[in-house]
């Protein structure tokens, strides 16, 4: 019904903008310019106008580096980084010189020769040397950066396997990612959407002697200097992993493995005591601040400082919670990597507690004895002292009963 009114609205105005103009055009004196020619007055208008215009581009433009260049991201946190923001940064500087050139030019022109009574336009019909001259030094410049962006590509596309780079498994679903280390033997184990169930969210296949040893997180660890190469997978749609302190994105296609390898030179740390990082972090807490106030003022809780960490975004419109989807990178020694890794438990071990888990209710209903119970707390190693102190405090449950 909504629409239908709007349309009625839109379709009277539309009548009266139409009516307003006749009542216009009849209001005219007998005496001015009816013709559909444009005369001298109009030329001069339409010149200053495409002077203007052109200004006015510049204009914006040079407000817009001046104002948002805080934007940018900070230096490239990965090896390859670097390599990609020089031929960032040489194309645009190259397009922007000739857009500034050309563009001027082609309004400057405009103006200069509008169309006036006592002007006529020379006839030139060609001139071979200036068709060389611009169909050369077009095909040179963009050569040269076509050539040089495919080496920088494929430098960057390229991993380099004689550096044995550390095997991640980067997974996403709606709505989040996790990540799978391949373990000891830096071989992911197989894995099948089929396999979904349970805890074991991202399909490892259990009869895969690789995958016993895959730890999965939630939270993603890189060694900082060390390669690593990412194993990207989907469970439901297209997404994209865009790692944008590192400058990578990879698209994450259902039904497929795609991969990007790359190094971290910065770690979490030394990037958050960076004078780009401390500054952002710094204007982030000031303006969460001015907002505390009004929700002191409202007596709703307060935001929390910020403070910054690397993360890992979702880059494809993938569905309604698709701005919300982000997982965590910390970027470390390889000492605290290796200390925080060695915390994680195996797939083999998550699942193992999950059999145990299953088991459990049926266990209860029967005939259950303390000893039962420990014999399982002995079975299962990596127990974490929660599940123990959980399993105890059944236990005085029962003997209570
Ligand atoms: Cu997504």
């Amino acid at each position: 019904m909504t629409v239908f009114l709007v349309i009625i609205v839109l379709a009277l105005l539309a009548v009266t903008g139409w009516q307003i103009s006749k009542i216009f055009e009849m209001s005219k004196r007998p005496d001015a310019d009816t013709s559909q020619i444009a005369n001298d007055k109009d030329n001069k208008l339409n010149g200053i106008l495409m002077l203007a215009f052109v200004i006015f581009l510049y204009v914006i433009t040079i407000y817009c580096f001046w104002e948002y260049g805080r934007f940018y991201l900070p230096e490239a946190a990965s090896e390859h980084g670097s390599e990609y923001d020089t031929l960032m940064f040489v194309s645009i500087a190259l397009i922007m010189v000739v857009q500034v050139i050309t563009q001027g030019l082609l309004h400057f022109f405009a103006f200069k020769y509008k169309g006036e009574k006592t002007k006529k336009a020379l006839f030139f019909a060609d001139n071979d040397k200036l068709e060389f001259v611009w169909t050369i030094i077009p095909v040179i410049v963009l050569a040269g950066l076509i050539i040089y962006g495919l080496f920088t590509w494929s430098d960057i596309m390229n991993v380099n396997t004689e550096e044995d780079p550390m095997i991640v498994e980067v997974y996403a679903y709606q709505f989040a990612w996790r990540a799978r280390y391949a373990g000891e033997d830096n071989t992911l184990g197989k894995a099948n959407v089929r396999f979904i169930e349970g805890v074991n969210q991202l399909g490892v296949d259990e009869s895969d002697s690789y995958g016993k040893d895959d730890k999965i997180v939630t939270e993603l660890h890189l060694p900082v200097d060390k390669p690593v190469l990412f194993k990207f997978r989907s469970q439901d749609v297209l997404h994209s992993a865009y790692f944008p302190f590192f400058r990578a994105q990879m698209n994450v296609v259902p039904g497929m493995i795609t991969q990007f390898g790359f190094t971290p030179t910065i770690t979490s740390e030394e990037m958050r005591q960076s004078e780009y990082m401390v500054e952002k972090v710094q204007s982030v807490n000031e303006e969460r601040q001015e907002r505390n106030e009004e929700l002191i003022a409202n007596g709703e809780p307060t935001l929390d400082p910020y403070e910054f960490e690397y993360f890992l975004l979702c880059n494809k419109i993938c569905g309604q919670a698709h701005y919300n989807m982000q997982m965590k990178i910390v970027v470390e020694s390889e000492k605290d990597f290796n200390a925080w890794l060695e915390e994680q438990p195996t797939f083999g071990s998550v699942m193992a507690d999950q059999s145990k888990d299953v088991d459990r209710p049926e266990d209860t209903s029967g005939s259950e004895s303390p000893a039962s119970e420990g014999e399982e707390d002995a079975e299962g190693e990596d127990n974490t002292n929660e599940q123990s102190q959980e399993s105890e405090a059944v236990a005085v449950v029962e003997k209570n009963n």
